[in-house]
C-alpha cells in the first residue's frame, strides 16, 4: 500500500535532512522541521545522554516532528535504540549497520523506521524487517559510503521495494531532487547542503571549506579498510592516502580517523581533521537559513515537475 511520504511524516515537504555526525544537533534538526521538512538529530558516536539532551531542546524548539539518526557502530547505538522510545521521537533512521534488532519494539511503539542503505540488497532486507520506507545512498554522498551512486541505485531499489524510496547523495537542489523523482524516489535526504545552513552549529571554517570547494575535493579514503568515507581533500587525507597505497594495516589507519571528525567540525581544524562532504560540494555556495534552502530547492523542484505525475 503506498502512502504520501509527507503524510506518513506530518512533514509539508519530502526533504529530509542528513544525519551528520557532530553537525546534525537540535538547532539544525529544529530549523528543518519548522520549515516543514524532516529535521534529524544525529547521535553519531555521542553517548545517549547527550542525545536525550537535544531530543528535549528539539522539542522546545519545535512541535513538529523530527527524527533521531543512529549510527549503529556506535558503542552507545543500544543504549540510544531503547532512549528514543522513552523520549517519544517519532521517526528514526539508522546507518552503517543492520538494526533489525530494534525494528519490533520501535513498530510497536509507533516510531517510523527509516533505514539508509546503500545497496538493493540491504533495501530489500530492510524492507522485510519493516521499514516504513528507505532512504538510498549513493556514494556521491559525504560520510561513511557504499559503491553504487545514486543514478544506478534510485531506480534499482524503487522498482524492487513498495514502501517510499527517498534518495540521497549528491542531491544539492532542485534539479537533484527532481532527477530523484523522476528515477522513482518519493523524497530525497540532503546533507551537504544543510550543513553549512545558519541554524547548523559546524564551524565556520567547516562551511567554509565547503562553500569554497569544487567538484573534484570530495575524495574517498578507507577503501582498504571496508570503511569508505568520502571527504574533502586535505592534509589528512593526503597522508591517509599516501599511508593506504603504502599498505598500511587497517588498525593504524583507523587510529589517524579517530576524533578528526570532531576536530573539524567543532574545532574548525580543517587540515588535520577530517571535513565530511559530499560531491555536491562544488554546488553549495553560500550560508543560507533552513527555511530558505527548503523554500528555494522545493520552488525549484515544482518548476521543475509542474506537468509531471509524482
Ligand atoms: O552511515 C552513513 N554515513 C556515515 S556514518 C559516519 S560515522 C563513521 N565514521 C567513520 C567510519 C564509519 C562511520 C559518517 N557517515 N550513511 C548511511 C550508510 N549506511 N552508508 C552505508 C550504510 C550501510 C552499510 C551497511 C547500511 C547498512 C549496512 O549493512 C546492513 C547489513 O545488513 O549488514
Amino acid at each position: 500500500m503506498y502512502q504520501n511520504l509527507c503524510s506518513m511524516l506530518g512533514i509539508n515537504y519530502p526533504i529530509i535532512q542528513g544525519g551528520m555526525a557532530w553537525v546534525a544537533n537540535h538547532a539544525l534538526a529544529a530549523a528543518v522541521s519548522q520549515a516543514g521538512g524532516l529535521g534529524i538529530i544525529a547521535s553519531g558516536n555521542a553517548p545517549t545522554k547527550w542525545v536525550r539532551e537535544e531530543i528535549r531542546k528539539c522539542k522546545e524548539l519545535t512541535d513538529r516532528p523530527f527524527g533521531v539518526n543512529i549510527m549503529l557502530l556506535s558503542p552507545y547505538a543500544d543504549e540510544v535504540a531503547h532512549m528514543i522510545v522513552e523520549e517519544g521521537v517519532k521517526v528514526v533512521t539508522t546507518g552503517a549497520g543492520n538494526p533489525a534488532r530494534y525494528v519490533e519494539m520501535w513498530k510497536d511503539n509507533g516510531i517510523k523506521f527509516i533505514p539508509v542503505v546503500p545497496s538493493v540488497a540491504i533495501a530489500r532486507k530492510m524492507e522485510k524487517v519493516g521499514a516504513d520506507a528507505i532512504i538510498v545512498e549513493g556514494c556521491e554522498a559525504g560520510g561513511h559510503i557504499g559503491e553504487l551512486t545514486t543514478m544506478a541505485l534510485v531506480p534499482q531499489a524503487s522498482q524492487v521495494v513498495s514502501v517510499p524510496v527517498i534518495a540521497a547523495g549528491g542531491i544539492g537542489d532542485g534539479r537533484g531532487v527532481a532527477a530523484a523523482f523522476m528515477l522513482g524516489a518519493k523524497g530525497v535526504q540532503m546533507g551537504t547542503r544543510f550543513l553549512v545552513a545558519h541554524e547548523s552549529p559546524a564551524h565556520k571554517d567547516y562551511k567554509q571549506r565547503v562553500i569554497k570547494a569544487s567538484d573534484i575535493d570530495a575524495v574517498v579514503t578507507g577503501r582498504s579498510t571496508g570503511h569508505p568515507v568520502r571527504s574533502l581533500r586535505n592534509q589528512l587525507s593526503r597522508e591517509y592516502i599516501r599511508l593506504e597505497k603504502e599498505g598500511t594495516e587497517p588498525g593504524e589507519l583507523d587510529k589517524l580517523g579517530e576524533g578528526a571528525l570532531q576536530r573539524a567540525v567543532v574545532d574548525g581544524d580543517i587540515n588535520k581533521g577530517v571535513v565530511m562532504a559530499g560531491q555536491i560540494s562544488g554546488l553549495v555556495t553560500r550560508e543560507q537559513s533552513a527555511k530558505e534552502i527548503i523554500d528555494e530547492v522545493w520552488n525549484e523542484t515544482e518548476k521543475l515537475i509542474r506537468g509531471c505525475d509524482i
